[in-house]
This record gives structure tokens, sequence and C-alpha cells, in this order.
């Protein structure tokens, strides 16, 4: 399987974030990629490949102009404002205040955030940038290359992203921006399945409406799992798209036995769909020793994991999610791997 990896992965690194009252240092860090890169290099698998250029024109397919705008900006006019560390929101425009775009450094930042976990710095938009470059390279070698299956090994994620809010450590949604690229590359229907823990809240929200995209989540319950605001069994989609989003959440506590029942559901669901290619937003952030997550899902069983997504049989490009536990990341997303190839 081609490997690309986002050589500016480590442009995106934030001083911390406010955890449960404290501020700690950031979960979602270039050493978690660094963990992953050396798992790689002394299991002598396949070179990490640079990614091609694909411009700005799929990422703005996907999200709009003035957010983009906006994510290349901030920064520098953080600056220019005599501010010193990282941008973070601290309001947000909700219902009852007035969402309208606002001239001011604070409020702008807000209006585009979800949440505050989240900081931007001088790197962040050419970290996301070429991290979008990254996936879309996994794409193009599917589609494009005869390959049956690629992966984007990068960060900052992208799962979280909207349209046009960031969060969750998200800036750019590229499991979005690779099923609409294949849409526009000859795919009729593209499949995403999420196996991140959390809730995919950006990709499903982006495309909610759409029936030639559909979105299946297997996550964290929100009652108690960030995002909290989506991510429930019964948002199914709407108009055109209804039927079209499938989430499954499950308990804190989850082991690989129930995790492969839901994973059961969604491949009726992915098969029914019949789609042409296949978008899996990996996440390893479902391990028993994750510092933010809550199931219990080892070691080996992500080969058990790859093996179910190679039972799937379609095109299939791999981008990274979540995963912070430092020291296994490495070898869990390389089982993922390894279990997927040997079934394929
Ligand atoms: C891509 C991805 O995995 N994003 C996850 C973003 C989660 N950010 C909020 C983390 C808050 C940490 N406190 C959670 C306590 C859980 N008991
Ligand atoms: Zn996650």
């Amino acid at each position: 399987m081609k490997i690309f990896l986002n050589t500016d992965f480590a442009l995106h690194s934030g001083a911390g974030e406010m955890h449960q009252g404290e501020l700690v240092p950031c979960f979602e860090n270039p050493a978690r990629l660094e963990n992953i890169i050396s798992a790689f290099q002394s299991h002598q698998l396949e070179p990490l490949l640079s990614p091609a250029d694909f411009g700005m024109q799929p990422i703005l397919a996907v999200h709009d102009h003035d957010y983009i705008k906006f994510l290349q900006t901030i920064h520098a006019e953080w600056v220019a404002d005599g501010r010193k560390g990282d941008v973070v929101p601290y309001i947000w425009p909700v219902p009852g205040l007035k969402r309208s775009a606002h001239q001011n450094l604070n409020a702008k930042v807000g209006y585009y955030a979800f949440s505050s976990d989240s900081p931007i710095m001088q790197g962040t938009w050419q970290a996301a940038y070429s991290g979008a470059q990254t996936a879309l390279s996994a794409v193009d070698a599917v589609l494009n290359q005869g390959d049956q299956a690629a992966f984007s090994l990068s960060r900052p994620p992208g799962h979280h992203a909207h349209k046009a809010n960031y969060g969750g450590y998200c800036f750019l949604n590229n499991a979005a921006i690779c099923a609409q690229f294949g849409l526009d590359n000859g795919c009729k229907k593209v499949a995403i399945l999420d196996v991140d823990f959390h809730h995919g809240n950006g990709t499903q929200d982006i495309f909610y409406q759409r029936s030639d995209v559909l979105h299946v989540s297997i996550h964290g319950d929100p009652k108690s799992n960030f995002p909290y605001y989506l991510g429930d069994a019964d948002e199914i989609g709407e108009g055109e798209g209804r039927g079209y989003n499938l989430n499954l959440p499950l308990a804190d506590g989850t082991d690989m036995q129930q995790w492969s029942l839901a994973f059961q559901q969604s491949a009726d669901k992915i098969n029914a769909f019949a789609a042409d290619l296949l978008i899996v937003p990996l996440g390893v952030d479902t391990f028993e020793d994750d510092p933010i997550s809550s199931f219990k899902i080892t070691t080996a069983d992500y080969l058990a994991m790859g093996k179910l997504i190679a039972s799937l049989k379609l095109p299939c490009v791999f981008v990274m999610e979540g995963g912070y536990d430092v020291g296994p990341i490495g070898q869990n997303v390389i089982n993922v791997l390894q279990g997927f190839e040997q079934n394929i």
C-alpha cells in the first residue's frame, strides 16, 4: 500500500489546551506522527512518499472561501495586533447573539470555531494545506494509478471540521475533501467509514443533505463524549440525504467484540450502497489506554479491524485522524494497515 506523508506535519504544534479545568500540553502533537514514522521505519515497510500538489480547488469544493481566508490570515493578524501566544477563541456567537461576520479579532476567532481545543499558530495553515494534499495524493493513487488502497499519514486531523468551522483539533476536513475529489474524478458514489473514537461531526454535516456520499461513523456515545452536540443514532440525513447517514454510538468501555457488531451494521449499509470508493478516517483513539477516550480496543485487535475493513472489498483510502497514546500509536496504525493488506 502506498503511504503518503505530510512532511509539513510539525509546523502545527499548539502550546496547550484546557482539559478538566487545567491547561495541559496539546494531546494532538507532532510526537504522534514522529512515533508512527519510526514504527514504519523499524518495520521496514514501504517508503513514505511525498505528496503532489492539487492546489486550492479541491479544498474550496468543500470549505467556504471566507473560512479558508480566515485560516490563512488569522495568525498574522494576531501577531500584527501585538499578541504573543497561539490563536484561541473565548467568545462564540451562540443562539441569542448575532451570528454575523465581524471585524474584531476576538469575535472572528470565535465565529469560525466550535471548540477551544484547537490553537492556531504560524504554521497551522501550511500544515493543514499540505495535509489535504497528502490525502488527495492517496485518492489519486487509488483512482488513477491502479492502487487498491493508500494511506495518508498526516496531522492535524480533519473529521471534526465543518464547511466553515474548526474544532476538535481539525481545520480542513480531509475525508470530505477526498470524497468530493473522488466524485469530481469519476466516482458516482463514495462511502465514508469513520472509525475514529469520536463522531465525525464535520463530515456528517458537510454531506447531510446528499445521497452521493454515504457517511457511517462508529464512535463513543456523544452522551458522554466529544463532540457531545452531534452523533446520535437518530441523525439519518435530511432531504435527498435521508438514509445516507448512519451513526453507531457505542457505550463507554466498548471492546472489539462489541465494536465488531457495529461494524457488521456498517458493512450491511455500505454493501447496499455499492460505492466506487471507500474513505476511512482512521483514528486509533479507540485504543484501551487512550488518554481522552473510553473504548477498550487492544493493539492485537487492530489487525482484526483491518481485516474487517478489507472485507468490504472496495478501493480504499485511509486518512489519519486521532490517537493520543503516543507510545503504541505506531504499532496500532500498522496493525490496521497490515490486517487490511493481508486480507485483500
Ligand atoms: C480528531 C480527534 O480525535 N479529535 C478529538 C478532539 C477532542 N478534544 C477535546 C478533548 C477534551 C479532553 N477532555 C475529555 C475528557 C474525557 N473524559
Ligand atoms: Zn478522535
